[in-house]
């Protein structure tokens, strides 16, 4: 694991610093229900039942939206902890993790 931006490279007192925060972002699909993507921000991101199901509808009706904000580390955890969980349950849900 690289860091931001997966770049091993020195910095220097001009160069600007990657951002601190992260927006995991859930992706729309056809096939993944809207239960198991509830259960997801309910588990993973520690959401409400009310607010899980508000972003999972967030999501369906615009194509994406935000499940949470994180540094860079704990991001890219929970983005590969739902594609895994996803592709374990046999759904093909996509997240990415994207400076905040
Ligand atoms: N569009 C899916 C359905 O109609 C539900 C869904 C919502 C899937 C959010 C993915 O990130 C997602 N079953």
């Amino acid at each position: 694991m690289a860091g931001p931006g997966e770049k091993l490279q020195e910095r220097t007192k001009t160069q600007k610093k990657e951002p601190e925060l992260y927006k995991v972002v859930l992706l729309n699909d056809d096939y993944t229900t809207m239960e198991f993507v509830v259960q997801i921000l309910e588990q993973v991101f520690e959401k409400s039942p009310a607010e899980s199901f508000r972003i999972m509808m967030h999501v369906h009706t615009q194509g994406r939206g935000i499940a949470g904000v994180y540094p860079w580390e704990v991001a890219e955890t929970k983005t590969e902890t739902v594609i895994s969980l996803a592709r374990e349950a046999g759904f093909p849900l996509r997240a990415v993790s994207e400076p905040a």
